[in-house]
């Protein structure tokens, strides 16, 4: 995967995009798009994988990708965007762990670990999530999610099932911007690298 980062330091993002009401894959497209530029290069997106929903409520069948990202933003605003891409997939907020056209979360800020719950980070529930670490898994195979070690243990000592790839569906990157000074670019750090 390239790594350019053109204008300073950026810190590495992951991010979990989940959707299960409507066109599912194109709300998953639509956050993508909505997601990237102004601060915010997206590096890699897993593929389409179809997920049992988890947590109680009787819902439909998820789609569920992932998404490494560089980020010049403060996490605060890495939310935010988050937040403009579920808005523009006309999300509406009834029920917790509810359906939902798009669902947009940070699983890691590089190796922030912050209680806060209106940004907890990593994210509270990530560790338990195969629909979280298998995409992720996926995309980078020594990824490791702060405080809780290396994905591929955590999925290892998990049920296996529920999650299905689906080779049939994909989604597209936007393309990163052209660095403005060619030559000047420094390596990115990996999520769950440190922050500094
Ligand atoms: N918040 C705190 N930390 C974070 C973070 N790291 N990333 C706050 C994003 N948001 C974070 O989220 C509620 C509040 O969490 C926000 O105000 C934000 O400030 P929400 O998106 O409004 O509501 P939610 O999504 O219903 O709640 P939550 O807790 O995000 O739900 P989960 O845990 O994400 O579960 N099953 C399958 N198969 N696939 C799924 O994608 N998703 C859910 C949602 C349930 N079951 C699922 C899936
Ligand atoms: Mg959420």
């Amino acid at each position: 995967m390239t790594r350019h980062d053109a204008a300073g330091r950026k810190h590495g993002v992951v991010l979990s995009l989940g959707s299960n009401m409507g066109d599912r894959l194109a709300n998953l497209q639509l956050g993508l798009d909505v997601l990237a530029g102004d601060g915010l290069d997206l590096l890699a997106v897993s593929s389409v994988y179809q997920t049992a929903p988890v947590g109680g409520v009787d819902q439909a069948d998820y789609f569920n990708a992932v998404l490494l990202a560089a980020s010049s933003l403060a996490p605060s605003e890495v939310l935010a965007r988050c937040a403009a891409a579920e808005a523009a997939a006309g999300r509406v907020r009834t029920q917790r762990w509810g359906p939902r056209t798009l669902d947009v979360d940070i699983v890691a800020y590089c190796q922030q670990v912050s209680a806060d719950p209106a940004l907890t980070l990593p994210h509270p529930r990530a560790h338990e999530r195969a629909f979280v670490l298998v995409p992720w898994l996926e995309l980078d195979g020594q990824a490791v999610l702060p405080g809780f070690g290396p994905v591929a243990g955590l999925l290892a000592a998990m049920p296996a099932g529920g999650v299905r790839r689906r080779p049939d569906l994909r989604l597209e990157l936007p393309d990163l911007p052209v660095p403005d000074q060619p030559g000047t670019s420094t390596p990115i750090p990996e999520a769950g690298a440190p922050c500094s």
